[in-house]
């Protein structure tokens, strides 16, 4: 008998699209804002998916994890006492803040399904939000940093592609709104995209951040499950870098990454100066 092949894919464009075999599809579910699909895969352990992009595997979250909150904090000497995370319902980056030692870490996710899919099938990822030091509130990130009374030493913007709800997330007005809910000096990330196949993520973090902030940074890492595998983050600060020599390592970031993240591939800097 021959065995059914089961594949995921994700679709880049009409040409392109990266193909994980899935032993099994755990969850479908369509929520008020999105569908969340989650697989058993072979190769990557078990794979989130919203609208049919990979958020996450089992076997590389750590490096998206681990650059999105370790980088700026040890480039910028980011004060681990309070933190807001905008987007990340899966806990990865709000459990990353609690073991960089943060005392209070806020997350706002704009769908509680998200949440409690991350709960039930990745509770190491998301044990944040079992956390007395981490606050969940499900609302509208948007809404929540234009009204924030509460001023935070780090912002953390963990969110999807700037396509539909995210869109708003890599605006300008975004961004004065965070840059209004750090504390002086304080520091704020967000995810940027693909620099080969997602120029409009990486252009509008920089220009917009750009506009609100004295200093913005893009660095670059290796995520094999995202677009070509080639990913960036841009942060922003008031303050200037502030490189830290005593720097805890992870499984991906250490202190020679730490400085070679900010290193750009020309094509690269041509496209965020
Ligand atoms: N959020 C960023 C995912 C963007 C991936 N884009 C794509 N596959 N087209 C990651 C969530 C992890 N906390």
């Amino acid at each position: 008998m021959k065995l059914i092949e089961n594949w995921f894919s994700e679709r880049y464009s009409d040409n392109l699209q990266l193909s994980f075999r899935v032993k099994d599809q755990l969850l479908s579910v369509r929520t008020d804002f999105q569908r969340i699909d989650l697989f058993e895969t072979f190769d990557f352990g078990k794979l989130l998916t919203i609208d049919g992009t990979v958020q996450l595997t089992e076997y590389d979250e750590h490096i998206y994890h681990e650059m999105i909150t370790m980088l700026p904090f040890y480039a910028f000497g980011i004060k681990s006492d309070s933190a807001l995370v905008i987007g990340g319902g899966d806990g990865g980056t709000a459990t990353g803040l609690l073991s960089l030692g943060f005392n209070s870490v806020t997350n706002v996710e704009i769908d509680s399904q998200v949440v409690e899919v991350s709960k039930k099938f990745f509770p190491n990822l998301s044990s944040a939000f079992k956390d007395k030091r981490c606050n969940l509130i499900i609302d509208d990130g948007i809404k929540y940093a234009k009204n924030s009374k509460n001023k935070f030493d780090f912002i953390l913007v963990d969110s999807t592609d700037p396509e539909g709800p995210a869109e708003g997330l890599f605006s300008v007005e975004f961004y004065h709104s965070i840059h209004d809910a750090l504390k002086e000096g304080g520091v704020a990330v967000t995810q940027s995209g693909s620099p080969l196949y997602q120029p409009k993520a990486i252009k509008l973090a920089n220009s917009g951040m750009k506009k609100v902030f004295k200093h913005v940074y893009t660095y670059c890492c290796f995520i094999p499950t995202y677009p070509s595998g080639f990913w960036s983050f841009t942060m922003g600060s008031d303050s200037d870098l502030d490189f830290q020599k005593d720097v805890r390592h992870g499984k991906y970031f250490n202190s020679e990454i730490l400085h070679g993240a900010l290193k750009l591939p020309q094509f690269v800097r041509d496209m965020i100066e």
